[in-house]
């Protein structure tokens, strides 16, 4: 990525709009919050014209689906989880200049408006086009109300839209044995009508734009992503859905049908900054219209997809907008070696996190950006938290500001001494602490977090030992001149601490400076302040001492440790647990059913996959093929000439671009792996199971 950035005269910083179906994370937190926040706060103490922006993202059927799980109404439980994730956001001192929500009539208003100009456009195409639909429910089962066999990977609870184990998009109809979320019923297609925004008219800009106008700027996760999308040749895209919650679609003879998800929540962005510009007197067009204003999306890896391709086609096709200038996308973030699950309830809760350990937000913030999944997937274990606290945040940060404030009360009344003359040790400091501002603005101007924040704890470390090679505790009685200007020099890296501090642990800072009082903190607060040995004046009277950071025992990581075991305990048995009973069904819907004993005579992996076997079966009435996705399970020179039970009259499905003819009968034992059920002992081939 390039060094030196561009120069733009304001910057709108967005994070991805949290579904408000749940409490936030640490995963959410470290892959979009912090990062946002400590860009932010890195912008606005350069004086720079900044807005953050945020809010809940309350459409979808993520939402919905939760209210049905919960009992409550869908907008029960937006209300109940946009103020729980706002005030974790606030807990933890996320600075979102306005953090709005998408069920606000203003950002209904503006989502229609802009369907509304690229329909009047023509930038948007009709389509009418057969789709899933549960009879009992009466209802077209959108994104993930339906679910299935993810045609990737084989992974059975695949949703309409992704499969969250190998995090594929997809569409409802590539789903193999499609089934109902609401009734669990297979569902029938059923005509509707729909509006697309045609990506593929929009490729060569596309391909410009990012491949082209971004190749040395953007990150190499996000650029991979974009260019297989668009190497794939990009498809039209629904914009629209048959659903009774979100926006309604703005036209006429359209009850029922709203905008999808994934077409309103980017322009929430918008919506919030009209919001945000409405409070403040400011112009929200200038953050999103003019050349001079940067746009950067701060999202995780699984919103690339719509952050870099499907906004800004939005955007190009309505016309006066900027694009994203910056996409800095994060990887995930696991827990304990786990990809962290709302459902399995894998997760470190924010709320949880303070009831725990109140008053210890930093610590979180820190242990989370060092740990940023930056480039790949990181974890996050208790243990790793611990040491973080006890060894860095503990022993080097707040050590060091702890001692020099307590030395200058203890031996000047806590009144900044006037420093002497100074040695080549001292000059040695001084020069070091200059170069740190721009060791950090460099890896930040980067969004390479991790490195920045440890050049911010190096340079703690560094007055760390400076204080053991001066050692002014023993100079206090044979050399007491030095010590006005050894403790001098350390509260000037512990001002200095303060001011960059700010950026990273926004607590800590405000209490280094209560202990190191500055005449006139507003102009100090400036970057270009920084790595200066003169920002505090001789004179300033220090507040109390004390330490920053306490130290985290063993007992107290056990019971964070034990709580997630017992999270585990939980969901094994769950897992093992027999599924509920399914409803009755009539002696003719069980005869539909062409069961037949079949032998496997070849089986192979299918290429590029993990899951999938490509088996050839002899049926006594044919022979035939069948994908099924147990490669995992069993090893393909195993299982050739072992009997089986096939469900032979299931409608034929392409998978992989191979067509399989008919589902092999399995169950799973204990552990979870699969087994065949066949005959007790071998019969003919197409005998029927009756
Ligand atoms: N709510 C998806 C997510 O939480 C979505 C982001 C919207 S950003 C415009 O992953
Ligand atoms: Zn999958």
């Amino acid at each position: 990525m390039s060094q030196a950035p561009k120069h733009f005269s304001r910057h709108t910083l967005t994070a991805a709009l949290p579904y408000a179906n749940g409490p936030v994370h640490i995963g959410h937190l470290a892959g979009v919050y912090i990062p946002a926040d400590i860009y932010a706060r890195y912008l606005r103490i350069q004086g720079k014209d900044v807005v953050l922006i945020c809010g809940s993202d309350e459409h979808g059927v993520p939402v919905t689906l939760r209210a049905r799980k919960e009992g409550l109404t869908v907008q029960e439980v937006v209300d109940k989880y946009h103020s729980l994730i706002k005030q974790s956001f606030q807990d933890f001192g996320i600075s979102f200049d306005i953090y709005h929500r998408t069920s606000d009539p203003l950002h209904h208003e503006t989502s229609s408006a802009m369907f509304r100009d690229l329909y009047d456009k023509g930038e948007l195409t009709e389509q009418t086009s057969l789709q899933f639909y549960d009879q009992s429910a009466e209802q077209f089962l959108a994104d993930r109300y339906i679910q299935g066999t993810c045609p990737s990977c084989g992974f059975e609870n695949a949703y309409g839209d992704q499969c969250e184990n190998c995090g594929t998009t997809l569409s409802p109809d590539e789903l193999i044995n499609p089934r109902s979320m609401l009734s669990g019923a297979v569902p029938i297609k059923k005509e509707t009508k729909h509006w697309y925004l045609p990506l593929n008219q929009w490729e060569d800009r596309l391909r410009q734009y990012i491949l082209e106008g971004h190749k040395d700027d953007w990150k190499p996760n996000v650029l991979g992503q974009c260019r297989s999308w668009i190497d794939q040749g990009l498809q039209p895209r629904a914009v629209t859905r048959d659903l009774d919650w979100g926006v309604k679609v703005p036209l006429p003879d359209t009850d029922g049908k709203v905008l999808y998800v994934w077409f309103d929540a980017p322009i929430g962005y918008i919506s919030a900054t009209k919001a945000w510009a409405a409070e403040t007197g400011k112009n929200w067009e200038d953050y999103w219209k003019r050349e001079d204003t940067q746009l950067i999306h701060f999202i995780g890896k699984d919103n690339i997809v719509f952050h870099c391709i499907i906004f800004p086609t939005m955007l190009m096709a309505s016309g006066d907008y900027i694009w994203a200038d910056q996409v800095p996308a994060n990887e995930f973030l696991n827990l304990e070696g786990n990809k962290i699950s709302t459902s399995r309830n894998w997760a470190v809760w924010l709320h949880e996190y303070l009831q725990d350990f109140p008053g210890k937000q930093d610590v979180l913030r820190y242990v989370l950006a060092a740990n940023m999944p930056e480039t790949k997937d990181n974890d996050f274990t208790w243990r790793d938290f611990q040491a973080r606290n006890n060894n860095e945040l503990v022993a080097i940060l707040g050590n060091f500001v702890n001692r020099v404030v307590t030395l200058t009360h203890k031996y000047y009344g806590g009144k900044v001494p006037a420093p002497g003359t100074l040695t080549d040790l001292d000059l040695a400091l001084v020069a070091d602490l200059a170069t740190y501002p721009t060791k950090i603005s460099t890896a930040l101007n980067q969004y390479r977090f991790r490195e920045a924040l440890a050049h911010y704890i190096d340079l703690a470390r560094t007055g760390n030992k400076y204080l053991a090679e001066t050692e002014p505790w023993k100079l206090w009685k044979t050399e007491p001149e030095r010590v006005t200007t050894i403790l001098n020099l350390g509260l000037q890296i512990v001002a200095n601490l303060a001011l960059l501090g700010e950026v990273f642990l926004p607590n800590a800072a405000a209490a280094m400076f209560r202990m190191v009082p500055t005449a006139d903190i507003p102009s100090l607060l400036r970057w270009n302040n920084a790595g200066s040995a003169l920002l505090v004046e001789p004179g300033t009277v220090l507040g109390e001492g004390h330490l920053l950071f306490e130290k985290i025992e063993d007992d107290v990581i056990e019971a964070q440790v034990a709580k997630l075991e017992a999270t585990k305990a939980a969901n094994n048995a769950a897992a093992k647990a027999p599924e509920a009973a399914k409803p009755a069904i009539t002696f003719d819907q069980f005869g539909a059913m062409d069961i037949r004993v079949a032998t496997i005579t070849e089986a192979v992996l299918v290429p590029k996959t993990k899951k999938l076997l490509k088996l050839t079966l002899r049926t006594g009435l044919d022979t035939r093929t069948v994908v099924s996705g147990i490669a995992e399970h069993f090893k393909p020179e195993d299982i050739i000439g072992q009997q089986v039970c096939l469900l032979a009259n299931l409608a034929p499905r392409e998978l992989k671009g191979i067509t399989s003819e008919g589902m092999i009968l399995m169950a799973e034992d204990s552990d979870g792996k699969l087994v065949f059920v066949r005959p007790s002992q071998t019969v003919w081939d197409g005998a029927t199971v009756k």
